[in-house]
């Protein structure tokens, strides 16, 4: 890290399938990697390997609940304090942390944090020093996230659509649409928006003496 200075965090936030993942692969692609580190929220989902997969099936993951908050913010603030953090890693298909499994992360300049529900937890909303909502129609959400948890997640197209009717929405409308107004900047059709992911390079590249 230079200077050993407190680390720049970025938090990235918007419902499913908005396109904060590519928005900070966009970020993460054009900073040089010995500066930038990102934690995913979802890698922070709780362990449920104590349950039954029928039980874990049951879960509603689209609750703050679900969230084990408790363990990121400490991994912000070791990350802080110039500490190393074992980051989890959670697997969608089998709905459970990878318990013999985790990724290092190394404290860097640049910390992204980015997930669904970061700005509804006020603990973790506080630790962010700037907050980004990526914002993104609710159509085109619901039919990125049927590719996506199809190709990647292991489901159908039934079980989709039944899980976005039943939990995604009514959480999106309760847990994340409402906390919009706590975000410094609003990034209209993320993954899309090279303007507004130039703009936040240059303000990380600033912060880092690179321009
Ligand atoms: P993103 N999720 C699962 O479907 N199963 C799990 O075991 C853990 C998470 C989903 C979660 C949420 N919701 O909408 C989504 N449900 O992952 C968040 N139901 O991930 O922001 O990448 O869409
Ligand atoms: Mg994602």
């Amino acid at each position: 890290m230079k200077n050993n200075k407190r680390p720049l965090i970025i938090g990235i936030t918007g419902g499913t399938g908005s396109g904060k993942s590519t928005v900070c692969k966009s970020i993460i692609e054009n900073i040089p990697e010995e500066n930038i580190s990102i934690l995913e929220q979802d890698a922070y989902y709780k362990d449920q390997s104590h349950l039954s997969f029928e039980d874990r099936l049951k879960t509603n993951y689209d609750h703050p609940l679900s969230f084990d908050n408790k363990l990121l913010i400490q991994h912000i603030e070791d990350l802080c304090e110039g500490k190393s953090v074992e980051k989890p890693v959670y697997d969608y298909e089998i709905h459970t942390r990878k318990l013999d499994e985790t990724i290092t992360i190394a404290p860097k300049d640049i910390i992204i944090v980015e997930g669904i529900m970061i700005l509804e937890d006020e603990e973790l909303r506080n630790r962010l020093d700037i907050k980004i909502y990526v914002d993104t129609e609710d159509d085109i959400r619901i039919l990125r996230r049927i590719q996506r948890d199809i190709k990647e997640r292991g489901r159908t197209v039934d079980s989709v659509i039944d899980q976005y009717l039943s939990t995604v929405k009514p959480a999106h409308d309760q847990f994340i649409e409402p906390y919009k107004k706590y975000a410094d900047i609003i990034m209209p059709e993320g993954g899309h928006n090279q303007v507004a992911i130039d703009i936040v390079i240059s303000k990380i590249r600033s912060q880092l003496n690179l321009i």
